[in-house]
């Protein structure tokens, strides 16, 4: 039998190359687990401690649970302000309070926020005046509330484009050296828009320290998640450009707190943005002019119920002894007289001059601005004209 050469070099020990190290994997530490982060199961108990995710102090949580319970309430009475036409338009964060609660929690006051339309419990719960939140979904301005005094941009109606604005604003912060982070929540749907891709984009090359919030409550309108992308995770879509990503069970308050603080202390140690799934369900219609029944079986909702993100929170911290009756009691009070002076308010008729509608929007008002702005001065001129003739 005769031995081929290419049979010997196979089987010679001297010439088998060594063998070559495996290369780094260059998305270790940007993937998502496979499954959501949980800390507490749905009825409260919890599960095995985490040391990636360290449980946050329990003041943090008690506090959480209270600025929830608030929430809420804060969300049902403007709910009924929509219909007492109060409010033009209203879009509930119902069931979302966990990421509502959580997205502002996690962070310092000097921190800034970046919140869509849905973000107006996000908002109060950072403890801006509720009247000045629902300035502008009453219709009577662009925004109520000094956003540099408040360290909160405006409410974005125009989906994902506050990922650009909170991008270009932590990248400022951290080129004049202050270790700000800005956190910009966006929904589901809206990550299948350009401007949150440019922003993540950016942020990841210019390692501004931004933390994506993507609360995924399963809808965008009538449009369901399956129809809105194939990706395993809205967590993946931060991989791709080289950011880490994480999910959370997002109706679970105390991993909600501990995925968004560990995302938080990431970006503001100079590492760059982070992104954040959180698994999630609006309990309520888009908004008060949606017909949810048109696109959802009540079955669906009624099956998230059980996951309610306060009862967790509230059997939890009960069973601890860390709440009792009479602090539920109290947390309750409070949040009745939260929202009757919420009432109150709104039920006062604002002073609005229309023409204030042009101010602020450029420090150079356009031509065109300028043209709208008298037209509806003469309109308003010659409607009291009329009035006064009348
Ligand atoms: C650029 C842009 N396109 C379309 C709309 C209309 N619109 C308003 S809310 C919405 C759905 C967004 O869904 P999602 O991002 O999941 O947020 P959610 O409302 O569920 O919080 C759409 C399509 C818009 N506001 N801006
Ligand atoms: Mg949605």
């Amino acid at each position: 039998m005769t031995t081929t050469p290419q049979a010997v070099r196979r089987a010679s020990p001297r010439t088998r190359r060594p063998a070559t190290p495996a290369a780094p994997d260059p998305s270790a530490g940007l993937l998502p687990e496979r499954e959501p982060v949980r800390l507490l199961n749905p009825d409260g108990t919890p599960l095995p401690a985490r040391d990636d995710y360290p449980e946050p102090p329990v003041e943090a949580l008690r506090e959480m649970y209270r600025r929830m319970v608030v929430g809420r309430r804060f969300d049902v009475q403007a709910t009924a302000l929509t219909k007492q036409g109060r409010l033009a338009v209203y879009p509930s964060s119902r069931g979302q309070e966990a990421c509502q609660v959580g997205g502002v929690l996690a962070l310092r006051d000097t921190d800034w926020v970046f919140p869509t339309y849905r973000e107006s419990m996000a908002l109060t719960a950072r403890g801006i005046d509720p009247v000045e939140v629902l300035t502008l979904l009453r219709g009577d301005w662009h925004c109520g509330y000094d956003p540099a005094a408040v360290h909160t941009a405006p409410q974005c109606t125009p989906l994902a484009t506050q990922c650009v604005h909170a991008a270009g604003l932590a990248y400022g912060e951290s080129y004049q050296g202050r270790d700000t982070v800005a956190l910009a929540f966006i929904g589901d749907g809206a990550t299948s828009e350009g401007d949150f891709h440019e922003g993540v984009n950016f942020a990841a090359v210019f390692k501004a320290p931004v933390v994506y919030f993507v609360q995924n409550n399963k809808y965008a309108i009538s449009v369901p998640l399956s129809r809105q992308t194939a990706a395993p995770s809205l967590a993946y879509k931060g991989v791709g450009y080289g950011v880490p990503s994480e999910q959370v069970d997002g109706n679970d308050p105390v991993a909600v707190l501990a995925v968004l603080q560990r995302a938080v202390a990431h970006a503001r140690a100079g590492k760059g943005p982070y992104l954040v799934e959180a698994h999630t369900y609006r309990m309520e219609p888009h908004t008060n002019a949606d017909d949810q029944t048109r696109y959802r079986d009540a079955e669906e909702v009624e099956a998230w119920r059980d996951r309610d993100p306060i009862a967790r929170l509230e059997a939890y911290l009960r069973d601890r002894g860390e709440l009792d009756d009479a602090a539920v009691a109290a947390i309750a009070e409070e949040a009745e007289a939260y929202a009757a002076a919420l009432r109150d308010r709104m039920n006062a008729q604002p002073e609005v001059d229309p023409l204030s509608l042009f101010d602020h929007v450029y420090a150079q008002p356009t031509p065109q601005l300028v043209e709208q702005r008298e037209q509806v001065r003469a309109e308003l001129a010659a409607a009291r004209d009329e009035e006064g003739d009348a």
